[in-house]
């Protein structure tokens, strides 16, 4: 049997918190009116320094979409990830995430809709229900890990710019600010990052803006201060810290299409069945864990989604 030997940036089991622990921890830190206070609890305390610089959201409710499987920890989530702004490798974006500035923001809606609206950071999390929902996201790379979210559905904001029946797909965009985001000095990506989707997925209830983690706002490292997440897609799909949404009637461009179209598609829905053409879909790593679990269709919300592609060859749409 080979003995595998867990690289640097692999946080170790014991880092994972299940949700039950994180629950009671949370009740107990509300309860003693804490909340501004990082959550004193081993595990966390690492990262506490970050941590406790982040804004608690206010009035977030409780959702009925939450997985049943332990949450990652707020280290794990917040110091592996892929935001290439910030750098490419994993361990970059908390490394260089006091970069990005997140104040002032806002994002501009328009395109094909009656009212094009500029929305200011702050209108959006005074003025749309947040709710936390746990979701599972999974990484075209095959790992794959369990994120608390705070958020609301993409749709809400949507229905405010009243948009055309001629508006079939929605177009995103993220920051461009070299000046600011030292991965932006060279181009690895062709900037500004983008991303897109077809209306009926983009108004899908799944689909969320996240604005924070953990009952928390967003760290820079995760796509502050507002970022996209489709639980059903791989990774790449939920784009980060966006300044702009476009209502069109074409499929957009989209990042990773555009570099390797033969290994990105502009779908990317999970699926097992469909291999990267350089490595199987059919497991994934769950960060924290030690033995690889098998990846589920649609990431495992098969149920709600899978009549979005009813009829479309799944080899061919990947
Ligand atoms: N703007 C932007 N958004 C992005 C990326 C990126 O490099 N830039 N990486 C994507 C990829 S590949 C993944 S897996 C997820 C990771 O999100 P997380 O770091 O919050 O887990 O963000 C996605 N959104
Ligand atoms: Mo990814």
């Amino acid at each position: 049997m080979l003995i595998r030997i867990p690289r640097r940036s692999e946080p170790r089991s014991s880092e994972i918190t299940p949700e039950s622990v994180w629950r009671e921890r949370r009740r107990f830190v509300e309860a003693m009116g804490l909340s501004g206070i990082a959550l004193a609890a081993p595990g966390l305390a690492a990262a506490a320094h970050r941590q406790d610089a982040l804004r608690v959201l206010k009035g977030v409710h409780p959702s009925q979409w939450k997985v049943d499987e332990p949450v990652n920890s707020f280290k794990d989530i917040t110091h592996y990830n892929n935001f290439y702004e910030l750098g490419t490798d994993k361990r970059d974006p908390a490394r260089f995430a006091r970069h990005l500035k997140t104040r002032p923001w806002s994002v501009v809606v328009d395109g094909l809709c009656e009212k094009p609206t500029r929305f200011d950071i702050e209108d959006i999390l005074s003025s749309f229900p947040l709710e936390e929902r746990i979701y599972r996201l999974r990484c075209v790379e095959a790992w794959s890990m369990v994120i608390p979210w705070v958020g609301f559905p993409l749709s809400a904001l949507l229905d405010r710019v009243r948009p055309l029946s001629s508006a079939r797909y929605v177009a995103f965009e993220s920051i461009y600010d070299p000046k600011m985001l030292p991965g932006q000095k060279r181009r690895v990506l062709d900037w500004p990052y983008r991303e897109g989707l077809r209306m009926d997925e983009a108004r899908h209830p799944l689909t969320l803006l996240a604005v924070g983690l953990y009952g928390k706002e967003l760290p820079g490292q995760n796509g502050a201060p507002i970022r996209l997440v489709v639980p059903w897609k791989y990774g790449f799909k939920s784009i980060k810290s966006i300044v702009r949404i476009r209502l069109v009637d074409k499929q957009p461009p989209t990042t990773w299409n555009l570099i390797a179209p033969e290994e990105y598609g502009f779908y990317a829905n999970v699926n097992p069945e469909v291999d990267h053409p350089r490595w199987s879909q059919k497991k994934e790593r769950r960060i924290g864990e030690f033995l690889r679990r098998k990846t589920l269709m649609f990431n495992g919300y098969e149920e709600e989604v899978a009549s979005l592609y009813a009829g479309m060859d799944l080899n061919r749409y990947y």
